[in-house]
């Protein structure tokens, strides 16, 4: 008879690499309210200007709060 001892060791390593959130405020250096595609790509250098092009939603050159929400960045 061969005993077979399987040992298995499984570590769950719950490794939450999920991209943290980046706050809207934290983006706004100068607290104006909206997110000029300087401010952004400062934080979130892969948002390239033709990214934040398509963010803005209404073409005025800036990410107000439910511009950034849509993105889901
Ligand atoms: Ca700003
Ligand atoms: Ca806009």
């Amino acid at each position: 008879m061969k005993k077979i001892l399987a040992i298995t060791t499984v570590s769950l390593m719950a490794i939450s690499t999920a991209a943290q959130a980046v706050e809207f405020a934290d983006i706004d250096s100068n607290q104006d309210g909206v997110l000029t595609f300087e401010e952004i790509n400062g934080v979130m250098a892969d948002v390239t200007e033709e990214v934040f092009n398509n963010i803005d939603l209404n073409q005025n050159g800036a990410l107000d709060q439910d511009e950034f929400a849509a993105a889901e960045l």
